[in-house]
């Protein structure tokens, strides 16, 4: 089974099922297909369906967009808790997904993925209003039912999905609550988000697109 991945330090799809597969201990070979550099678009889209990462292949299989790698692992592997154990608790995991799977697009543009950067107060409170109060209700209510650490107790893919939020947060040092705060330090301290964090940032490769100073003065000229 391979992974297809973009730059760790910007590629926040990617992050997603590779934090499921490595928290699961899921076996996989990675490879890192580059999002920057001379005709890195059209080699991308020459080794996955879409012109996206990530991409899982297994077995002659070809599977791009994160949800379906994470289901398609859900079902390879039942015996990993992936997915909440009890019904209830496996909807709410899937409904919390696919809201940031389609939403949450505000902070996704204004605030990218960055691990190495720190760039406290660059992202204008304004902008992402909206989307902070949205990730307040949705994480904080599950977190305020929750039995662990995690927004089901233990970690599972729902988390894996937000991962990339908490580090947005972070880079940006945008203001959210204590309780989301707590939230993203359980995620901070997976092994597997450490291990990655420490792939990342030991990448020197700068995607222009998602440089913070690359979009703002994007947004400025029109
Ligand atoms: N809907 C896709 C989104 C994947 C995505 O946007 N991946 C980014 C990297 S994080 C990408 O491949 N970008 C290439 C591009 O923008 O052309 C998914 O869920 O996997």
């Amino acid at each position: 089974m391979k992974l297809l991945i973009g730059n760790k330090n910007y590629s926040s799809w990617s992050l997603r099922p590779w934090l499921v597969m490595k928290h699961f201990a899921i076996e996989f070979e990675e490879e890192l297909i580059l999002l920057n550099g001379p005709d890195w678009k059209q080699n991308l889209n020459r080794r996955t369906p879409f012109g996206f990462v990530p991409v899982l292949q297994d077995d002659g299989l070809v599977i791009g967009e994160t949800i379906a790698i994470i289901e398609y692992l859900a079902e390879k592997f039942p015996g990993r808790p992936i997915w909440p154990g009890d019904g209830e608790s496996r909807a709410m995991a899937r409904m919390a997904s696919a809201r940031m799977h389609a939403g949450f697009a505000a902070i996704r543009n204004a605030a990218p993925m960055n691990l190495r950067a720190s760039f406290p107060g660059r992202v204008s409170a304004d902008e992402i209003t909206q989307d902070i109060s949205g990730l307040e209700d949705l994480l904080g209510g599950l977190l305020k039912k929750s039995r662990g650490d995690f927004l089901f107790g233990e970690f599972c893919a729902a988390d894996a999905m937000f991962a990339p939020v908490a580090a947005r947060i972070k880079t940006y040092d945008i203001a959210v609550s204590d309780r989301l705060r707590q939230y993203f330090a359980a995620i901070f301290a997976l092994d597997a988000f450490e291990e990655w964090l420490e792939a990342a940032l030991e990448e020197s490769w700068i995607v222009q697109e998602d440089e913070i100073d690359f979009i703002q003065a994007r947004q400025q000229s029109g």
